[in-house]
């Protein structure tokens, strides 16, 4: 009996020092968990480096960088670090600008600082009179911040503090999210719950989450946020609605994020009372210039507009005769004066164009080239057609060296499973990215293009299609905020790997074990190829459900545009299978330069994964493995569905070394995944099979169900429409 309370004590330390992994987490802390650094011999050299934190000098940034090194540091090293405005001990970091801190104007060279431009930083170890230091400078204060976030990654990720001595600048000047959020909170193609923003409560409650948002955006370096839908409603830009967005813009400030908003073509008639919104008539080319004045005198440093023009019902300057340009051309005049910037979709395809849609944005576009103003930016899909799980790079990459192409890349996952599929995404990123266009010889990649290398362009921008909402991960699947996270790596540097990133994300969001980490990276580099071979394997695209995009729908036909349907896209016939994009089919190879045109249009050489994007083939043409294209497309339909199996494996394997509501929740996510991708698989072939009229091989799992049964299922109500 006497010894009850000792043992209960024991039970007790036992459960602290079990830490973390019995304590449940919702994933609403991101990648920005700052748990105490688990190698001791790390932990020990973390601490005894830095002993104090030095900022000197004083702004909103400037704080925001000290409460983030300081808690983030407090709690990486699992003691307490001072912030003090000079030293007073022998191991310090520094951080801050040679014009605020003198201690950073005497550490950091001014030579080596200079190249790194308004946001880059120089993380460094050196001494002075006998004392040692880490210094994080920059030339703004906004480069602290974000050099602060990089230091922490380094203990994050257990790196060698040691010597540093390294810099680093973004590699694009605009790195935005496109928020497709309604004013209602309704998120087109959102699947983790409603909108951010509170309007309703604005601009009187800033809810806390603005602030943690913009802090995560900050630590990837992503540098602005276009608030509103693309399909856009007028009447954000009412002074009621601006004075909302005011707020917002003072809450992200000091984390360096700039505030946009989408631009209702229309919206001098909607919400100005013109008659028209003709951009080359003075009354409306007054409206928006006096427009941009209100907005800036409440957002003095409001970033600009986006916008959505004569694409899928949208108003635009075609409805007066007028060209994009000169739609794009009057809001640029009227945010110029403020040193706004206009991002103009080239996302477009016309309503009665009986053309293949993939050739229309190019069409379009590259005439126009060299006719926008300096502060516009053409933004593109990476794709021609529209997000889909696996696209070719768009043609428009390479084209318009006159104009500067921002790269819009989709990170919700509308086409990908959307909200319960495990998908990284920086892989497809990535093969956009690293696309050689071959528009100035060998070596122009779509990055070198977007990044305004091989044109020599200034301004330079890269969009992602934000995946947030107020789910309390935000992201609704955990493994979203990879994408998220990703995104933002990539913006600030394309060169990176998508291993290397999917490697520090997974050390901050959950552990650093190496038996964790490596399974679990395997399983998102693979993750992407698994949801395209399950879904839209070979080049196959757009053959998901009517409208929502949810689910198989092969079959969709017979709807007011032919290129809203499935069989306009996939072609399937007694033959074969696949969309004919040469010179006998529509000829879309023939707007990439020669050797891609070459390449793509070459039922040889054209790259098996975008083979039916590009070419109609025999259901018994043999293709790499050696196998008939019919035979191929049901072990890749099988194998989609087996890699999903083997995450499962994978992920259960993993109990008990991360936390059980996290644990439990991809758990469950994955096996809703493992079943939507039987459903997948069973459907495209069973479909696909009326044409082919040939067997499922043997060796693969026979379909659940009939084609009927496949065809009569109707979800309602999907997330995101
Ligand atoms: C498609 C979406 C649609 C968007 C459109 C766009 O289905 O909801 O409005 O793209 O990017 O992917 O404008």
């Amino acid at each position: 009996m006497k010894r009850k309370p000792v043992s209960l004590l024991l039970l007790l330390l036992f459960l602290l020092s079990a830490n973390h992994r019995l304590l449940a987490e919702d994933g609403y802390r991101l990648w920005q968990r700052y748990e105490q650094v688990q190698d001791a011999a790390r932990l020990q050299a973390y601490r005894q480096a830095l002993n104090e934190l030095v900022v000197q000098g004083n702004s909103p940034t400037l704080t925001v960088a000290q409460q983030e090194l300081q808690t983030g540091l407090s709690s990486l090293l699992g003691q307490p670090l001072a912030a003090v405005k000079s030293p007073t001990k022998q191991n310090i970091l520094v951080a801050g600008t040679p014009s605020g801190s003198a201690l950073v104007k005497e550490l950091a060279t001014a030579a080596r600082l200079k190249p790194l431009g308004e946001e880059g930083y120089l993380l460094l170890t050196t001494a002075k009179d006998g004392k040692q230091y880490t210094v994080i400078a920059a030339n703004t204060d906004i480069g602290v911040l974000y050099g602060s976030f990089h230091f922490l990654r380094l203990l994050q990720t257990q790196q060698d503090i040691g010597k540093l001595s390294l810099a680093s600048s973004p590699k694009i000047k605009h790195r935005v999210l496109n928020h497709w959020d309604n004013l209602d909170r309704t998120v087109e193609r959102g699947y983790s719950g409603f909108s951010l923003w509170d309007w309703h409560r604005l601009p009187g409650y800033i809810d806390q989450r603005y602030l943690d948002y913009a802090r995560a955006n900050a630590s990837v370096g992503i540098n602005g946020t276009v608030l509103t839908n693309v399909n856009a409603n007028a009447l954000v830009l009412t002074q009621d609605y601006l004075k909302k967005v005011a707020a917002l813009a003072d809450a992200f400030r000091p984390y360096g994020l700039k505030v946009y908003l989408t631009a209702r073509f229309s919206a001098p008639i909607e919400i100005g009372g013109l008659k028209t919104a003709d951009p080359l008539d003075p009354q409306v080319q007054a409206w928006w210039k006096q427009k941009a004045d209100e907005i800036y005198t409440l957002i003095p440093d409001f970033g600009g507009f986006l916008v959505k023009a004569n694409s899928e019902g949208q108003p635009g300057p075609q409805n007066y005769g007028r060209t994009h340009a000169d739609g794009a051309n009057m809001l640029a005049d009227a945010v110029a004066p403020h040193k706004g910037i206009v991002m103009w979709r080239a996302f477009v395809y016309s309503e009665d164009e009986p053309d293949d849609r993939a050739k229309q944005a190019y069409n379009e576009f590259k005439p126009l080239d060299g006719q926008f103003r300096d502060n516009v930016l053409v933004q593109v899909k990476n794709g021609a057609i529209d997000f889909q799980p696996r696209e070719p790079f768009h043609p428009l990459f390479g084209a318009m060296p006159k104009t500067p192409l921002m790269l819009e890349l989709q990170i919700t996952q509308e086409y990908l499973g959307q909200g319960t599929t495990l998908a990284y995404l920086s892989p497809m990123y990535k093969e956009t990215l690293a696309s050689d266009t071959y528009a100035k010889g060998k070596g122009t990649t779509v990055a070198k293009v977007v990044d305004g290398s091989v044109d020599k362009h200034r301004l330079t921008g890269i969009a992602g299609v934000a995946n947030i909402g107020t789910d309390r991960n935000w992201t609704g699947h955990q493994f979203g905020q990879a994408n998220w996270y990703s995104f933002g790596r990539l913006a600030w540097d394309h060169a990176l790997s998508p291993e290397a990133i999917a490697d520090e994300w997974i050390k901050m969001t959950f552990t650093g074990e190496q038996e964790f980490v490596a399974p679990v990276k395997n399983m998102m580099m693979n993750s992407h190829e698994a949801v395209v071979n399950y879904m839209t394997p070979l080049g196959l695209h757009h053959i998901m459900g009517w409208s929502h995009h949810y689910g198989p729908g092969p079959w969709i036909k017979d709807k007011h545009r032919a290129d809203w349907t499935s069989v306009y896209y996939h072609r399937a016939d007694e033959k074969g299978i696949g969309f004919d994009r040469t010179a006998s089919g529509s000829n879309a190879v023939n707007q990439y330069f020669p050797p891609v045109a070459k390449e793509f249009g070459s039922l040889k050489r054209c790259p098996e994964k975008y083979l039916l994007w590009f070419h109609h083939v025999d259901w018994d043409h043999q293709v790499n493995s050696g196998r008939t294209l019919w035979n191929e497309l049901c072990y890749r339909y099988s194998s989609g569905v087996d890699s999903v199996r083997q995450m499962q494996k994978t992920w259960d394997s993993l109990e008990g070394m991360v936390d059980r509501e996290r644990f439990s929740h991809v758990k469950q996510f994955l096996a809703i995944q493992e079943q939507e991708a039987a459903w997948w698989r069973d459907a495209c072939l069973l479909y696909f099979q009326t044409f082919s009229k040939r067997p499922i091989p043997q060796d693969l799992e026979k379909p659940a169900h009939t084609l009927d049964y496949y065809m009569s299922l109707d979800p309602q109500f999907v997330p995101g429409i």
